[in-house]
């Protein structure tokens, strides 16, 4: 399956638009600790290592650099993720990373209150990053295959213009975790080309 994803800010207006008609699916939380080595090899390609509650799980980006809504191929089959990381199969994931010089770079806890509405899943996220909490929220929709993803961007764009949110580009909540607490990563990153400055 292939996540496409539209992440947005909103406050209180925005949210009880947008949550009018929606159906609570549920709460939850989870600790998410990020993964990379010191000259950033992952994050640089724009791909995702992290534990999710002990869970590993790789995102890697299908399309580089500036898009309109994020596409990332999920792994969350241990020995995809190996493969993925060309480490050998026969040894533990944890292993491979710890002597391949990996280490965690962001741990964040994130509350996340799900909404089902139409074929839109929609997701409001409050992220404890430690020093800080950052809020956003992401409409997204599952696709079988790529060539489905062109239409699904177009429909999460519409229904957001629908539900009046405005069609901004976002920092994730890593993104923004880099900006303020790690500076050389988040500057290696934009000059990689993986994200742009915003404002
Ligand atoms: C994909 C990505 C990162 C990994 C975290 O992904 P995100 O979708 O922010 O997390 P989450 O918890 O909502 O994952 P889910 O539960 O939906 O699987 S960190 C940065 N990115 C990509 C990215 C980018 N390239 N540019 C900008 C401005 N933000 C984020």
């Amino acid at each position: 399956m292939i996540e496409v994803e539209k992440k947005f800010l909103f406050d209180e207006t925005a949210k009880n638009r947008l949550l009018d008609g929606a159906e609570f699916i549920k709460e939850k939380t989870f600790t998410d600790i990020y993964f990379d080595t010191t000259d950033y090899n992952l994050t640089s390609q724009d791909k995702w290592l992290r534990t999710r509650d002990g869970k590993f799980e790789l995102k890697i980006a299908l399309v580089f650099g500036e898009r309109l809504a994020d596409q990332y191929d999920e792994l969350e089959d241990e020995e995809e993720i190996k493969k993925a990381l060309g480490f050998e199969l026969d040894q533990d994931l944890g292993e491979s990373l710890v002597k391949a010089g990996y280490a965690p770079f962001c741990t964040c806890i994130t509350t996340r209150r799900k909404y089902k509405k139409g074929e839109f899943v929609i997701d409001l996220d409050s992220v404890d990053l430690g020093d800080f909490t950052y809020e956003l929220g992401e409409i997204e929709v599952m696709v079988n295959d790529k060539p489905e993803v062109d239409a699904a961007i177009s429909r999460i764009l519409e229904f957001a213009k629908e539900n009046g949110l405005k069609i901004v580009p976002v920092r994730g909540k890593v993104v923004e975790y880099l900006r303020r607490a790690k500076q050389d990563h988040y500057r290696a990153l934009i000059d990689a080309g993986v994200f742009k400055e915003l404002g």
